[in-house]
């Protein structure tokens, strides 16, 4: 195992198309736009992971990032807390964030995938866990009443036992309208969480979050802007509902941050922002040690194996933005994930449909 090698590194743009478009308060993400990472050994194994865009404006400068950054460990073992140490140290001057971050965080999934595959194990055993259901919620847009309820109905005849709904319309009482609408579909008996994505001011996520969380949510999402810690800490001090956040924290350190302001009573990092299963893994230590529930942000395949070694595992989200490139790999029932016990993180591309849509 000592001489193996990674001896190379691919990274392919793809858009594929989304079953539904992901309405927010604050833009739409119309399709996925993915950068397809594979971390080639001299073992005959390849480390497979991908990153979400967002928009597919950044597409291509996120693939060119992964693609440079292939000269600096070519050559090295295939060790992710040595690639780690190596780009903590490299991008100290220029600042370890935004698409860079995300272009680290991808070859640290990626040889994580590749390290559990050497040792012919799930990424979870090879984290010292065992893989085990984690239970999932089916997380919808900005639907509005009629597509919001039918996504609804089909996620409770799925078997889910909590649903997200994108909230943030032009009125409060269109939000209070679109919640009541699920609620009457769903029932009691399942947990509907809110997801703002940062669209309100202070005051007036304050005057929302105390006429919505009237509705028995479960959370309220990024009510304010994710860099404004104290105005999240602020909303939360004025409401009862649980505050959650974490999807735009770019590693452990922005976590440190909102943890010291008060900011949430959840966290949900995000595997590629949060800076991969390295960064996971020390974002799971301080949710540990300050007592935050953690829930997963989209990227369900990785999320499921670390969810399951995460001490305050709390929730999966299920959002599958790149089904048609992947095999399957996460089946759900009864409300929850479950993940078989193929080598890594179960990444497969679908070659012929990746060729469909590459960019
Ligand atoms: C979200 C927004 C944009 C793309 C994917 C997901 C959202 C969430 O904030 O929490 O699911
Ligand atoms: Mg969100």
């Amino acid at each position: 195992m000592n001489d193996i090698r990674i001896t190379d590194l691919r990274a392919r743009a793809v858009n594929v198309p989304l079953h539904y478009p992901i309405r927010t308060a604050v833009g739409t993400v119309d399709t996925a736009p993915l950068v397809l990472i594979d971390l080639i050994t001299n073992a005959s194994v390849t480390g497979c992971a991908y990153l979400f865009t967002y928009t597919p404006l950044a597409l291509k400068p996120v693939q060119r990032m992964v693609e440079e950054l292939a000269v600096l460990i070519r050559g090295m073992p295939v060790a992710p807390y040595e690639i780690d140490r190596l780009m903590q140290s490299k991008f100290r001057l220029i600042g370890h964030t935004g698409l860079l971050r995300m272009a680290t965080a991808g070859i640290d999934m990626a040889a994580w995938d590749a390290k559990a595959k050497l040792h012919d194990v799930p990424l979870v055993t090879l984290l010292g866990g065992t893989a085990r259901p984690i239970a999932a919620y089916d997380s919808h847009g900005m639907d509005d009443v009629e597509l919001a309820q039918k996504r609804a109905h089909d996620a409770v005849e799925a078997g889910f036992k909590a649903i997200k709904t994108k909230i943030g319309y032009p009125t409060l009482d269109h939000d209070v309208k679109v919640v009541r609408a699920i609620r009457e579909v769903v029932g009691d008996n399942v947990q509907i969480m809110v997801d703002y994505n940062q669209g309100l001011t202070v005051p007036e996520a304050m005057r929302r979050g105390r006429v919505i969380e009237q509705e028995g949510v479960a959370w309220i999402e990024e009510p304010t802007l994710q860099h404004d810690h104290t105005g999240h800490a602020a909303i939360r001090d004025a409401l009862h509902a649980p505050v959650q956040m974490g999807e735009n924290w770019f590693g452990p350190e922005d976590m440190t941050k909102a943890i010291a302001a008060g900011a949430c009573d959840l966290c949900m990092p995000d595997i590629m922002k949060i800076g991969g299963v390295t960064g996971w893994l020390r974002a799971s230590a301080l949710a540990e040690q300050h007592g935050l529930p953690m829930s997963s942000h989209i990227f369900q395949e990785f999320s499921a194996h670390l969810l399951a070694v995460s001490p305050t595992c709390h929730w999966l989200e299920r959002m599958d933005v790149a089904a048609p490139i992947l095999e399957p790999v996460l089946s759900f029932k009864d409300g929850m994930a479950h993940f078989g016990d193929v080598p890594g993180a179960g990444i497969v591309w679908k070659e012929d449909e990746v060729k469909r849509f590459l960019v």
